[in-house]
């Protein structure tokens, strides 16, 4: 509501007022009281001080020192052509060709993102990235590309972090200008975990483009091509590095396996060139592809394509350097590697292992590795503020050929688990989630596939169900929603199709397609979008929020009423973030450039008979109040 006050009189519009006026009219004086930032700020930490961080069981705030920062340029061994200024001034083929060019291997550093996702539940904030953006530029000169965005960095970034990911981007870009800059696209399901409109995600590639991504990592969550076709052609009319990628299943050795063999791959890949892809990815988002094998496909891809080979894995099972030698070998031309700190187990393999094993092989990659090592003390200590999202993986998994889940998934059914009553029952979950497989007819697992499974691993285990109850009695079986749209061809086609009668027991009578579901759908209307936006946020609003909206209407919504509730808290410091504040502990936060605000948390009062509680502050030296529910 529109309170009147003195800049909307009639009378001071047009200036027919005298010096009685405020006299007169003081009620014209009472300005609407709007919370200032620095009390929006206060009810966040005062919030988040009593209740704890949303979503989490509330932890004491650690006491961890500030996090070493590296000591900067170390110049000297950049190569003559960096890639990025060769995509910006020749364009994608030239970069490709320069690729395959290379003698030594190439480096793509994922700490920004993979890294992170798998052993922290994609929990970095925005500022720890951006604090050492500068020294990883200046640092690592010959990485061919960052792995920064995409996966389920954006929804995390609204959902938990409640931060904008496009302004993570653009930040990031702003400081590293002259580094390829790579993101995971789940193609058709975009950052999401659904099948979008074709505009939706031609639309966000442009945007994305636009505010920096230079290389997309393009994979259908079922290996089916016809779902990446015209994600590969968006990202080609961008004048951008289409990086379309195999997700590596199975186990090509095994000969009882026959579904995912070379010959499988060889076609893929095959098929992927001829559908425009610049670069070839094998994404083996499990860890599941042992070093032979890795020798193997290596070997017979690069002679049945002719587009440089980009591999990534996860080294939860111990053997990642082992398969990246053999595909080294073999003549992988780059692979995904992350900072020795933010390495190993469900992550990449660490870069300055793979750098020491390469010692005496003319395909060494040509990177420094103190630089690493200096990096990697940053991370190590950066790491420690997000101790409570560790997965608690300690050790190599080599379980994980068993039940072949992907590295970010792992830990992430692990607490899904939990939340529904399983968490004793995981050794089941586990051994379910590749019997789920098994009875899905063998499909490639990862975002949003991978979830599917997970959401049926559990279901069977809590209902006590066996593949022979599906079979048998599964017409009185009503399955969960995210199983029914995966037989319903709403994520696309496996390989070979689905399990024809299962498919009929869990649809019972539903449609299902096999075209594209983009072709369905129909296409958004963004400018009507950018209307109805504007009315619910009642300011300016971007095509970055458009898009965002359009992908993820309720996150974004939520996201804004954060905002608009506590202010931009991305200002604040990782551990006040999550933690809130120690009695007597001061901090600083500055809050725009060259403007900080000091907060003392004084006192904390005891609940009342309402369930609130008054948090004491000093803010600037001045005495703040602040009443907060308590949710204990
Ligand atoms: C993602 O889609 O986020 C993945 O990392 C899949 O491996
Ligand atoms: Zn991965």
């Amino acid at each position: 509501p529109f309170l009147e006050n003195v800049v909307l009189h009639k009378q001071f519009l047009n200036g027919s007022y005298d010096t009685t006026f405020i006299d007169q009219t003081p009620e014209l004086f009472v300005f609407p009281k709007r919370k200032d930032r620095g009390t929006k700020m206060l009810n966040y930490i005062a919030d988040t001080t009593v209740n704890g961080f949303k979503g989490t069981t509330k932890k004491k705030k650690p006491i961890v020192n500030p996090a070493r920062s590296p000591v900067g340029d170390r110049g000297g061994v950049s190569t003559s052509r960096n890639p990025k200024q060769l995509l910006d001034e020749e364009g994608p083929e030239a970069v490709a060709a320069w690729l395959k060019q290379q003698k030594e291997v190439l480096y793509t550093d994922t700490t920004f993102r993979d890294a992170h996702q798998s052993l922290l539940a994609t929990r970095i904030r925005t500022r720890d990235l951006e604090s050492i953006a500068e020294p990883t530029a200046s640092l690592l000169p010959n990485l061919f590309s960052l792995e920064m965005w995409g996966g389920a960095t954006f929804d995390v970034a609204y959902r938990f972090l409640k931060e904008d990911p496009w302004e993570r981007l653009l930040k990031l870009r702003e400081k590293m200008p002259n580094m390829l800059f790579q993101m995971l696209l789940r193609s058709s399901n975009a950052v999401g975990y659904k099948n979008y409109p074709d505009n939706v995600i031609q639309e966000f590639v442009t945007q994305s483009s636009q505010a920096g991504i230079d290389v997309f990592r393009i994979f259908d969550s079922l290996n089916w091509v016809e779902g990446m076709k015209h994600t590969i052609h968006a990202v080609r009319e961008n004048g951008k590095i289409a990086e379309a990628s195999m997700c590596y299943t199975g186990d090509i050795l095994d000969r009882n396996r026959s579904k995912y063999n070379l010959e499988y791959y060889k076609q893929l890949a095959k098929e992927l060139q001829q559908a425009g892809a610049h670069v070839l990815g094998i994404k083996d988002m499990a860890g599941l592809l042992k070093p032979e094998s890795a020798y193997q496909l290596v070997r017979t891809l690069k002679e049945s394509i002719d587009i440089p080979i980009h591999l990534h894995t996860h080294d939860t099972s111990g053997n990642g350097i082992f398969t990246y030698a053999r595909a080294i070998e073999a003549g992988v031309d780059a692979v995904d590697v992350a900072v020795g700190t933010m390495a190993g187990l469900t992550s990449q393999p660490s870069a300055s292992s793979l750098y020491y094993a390469l010692e005496g092989n003319d395909r060494k990659p040509n990177i420094d590795v103190q630089a690493y090592e200096e990096l990697g003390h940053y991370w190590q200590d950066v790491r420690r503020y997000y101790e409570d999202f560790e997965s608690g993986i300690l050790s190599p998994h080599t379980e994980v050929y068993e039940h072949e889940m992907p590295g970010g998934q792992y830990s992430n059914l692990q607490q899904q688990a939990k939340a529904v009553g399983l968490g004793e029952r995981w050794d089941e979950v586990k051994n379910m989630y590749r019997r789920v497989n098994d009875l899905f007819g063998d499909i490639v697992k990862v975002t949003p596939s991978s979830k599917v499974v997970g959401d049926m691993a559990l279901f069977m285990v809590q209902n006590d169900l066996t593949e022979q109850d599906i079979y048998e009695k599964g017409e009185g079986i009503r399955f969960p929603d995210s199983v029914i749209e995966l037989f319903q061809g709403y994520l696309g086609q496996p390989y070979q199709g689905f399990p024809e009668q299962l498919q009929k027991i869990i649809l019972k009578g539903r449609e299902a397609i096999t075209v594209r579901p983009g072709e369905l759908y129909e296409d958004v209307d963004f400018s009507q979008l950018k209307e109805e936006l504007f009315h619910k946020l009642d300011r300016q609003v971007t095509d970055f929020d458009v898009i965002s909206y359009a992908l993820y209407p309720k996150v974004f919504m939520d996201y804004h009423s954060f905002y608009e509730q506590y202010g931009n808290m991305s200002v604040l410091d990782t551990l006040t973030f999550f933690y809130g504040m120690r009695l007597g502990e001061s901090i600083e936060v500055e809050i725009e450039q060259g403007k900080t605000l000091i907060v003392k948390l004084v006192s904390l009062g005891e609940p009342q008979v309402d369930g609130t509680r008054v948090v004491y502050f000093e803010l600037n030296g001045q005495s703040r109040e602040v009443v907060v529910r308590d949710q204990s």
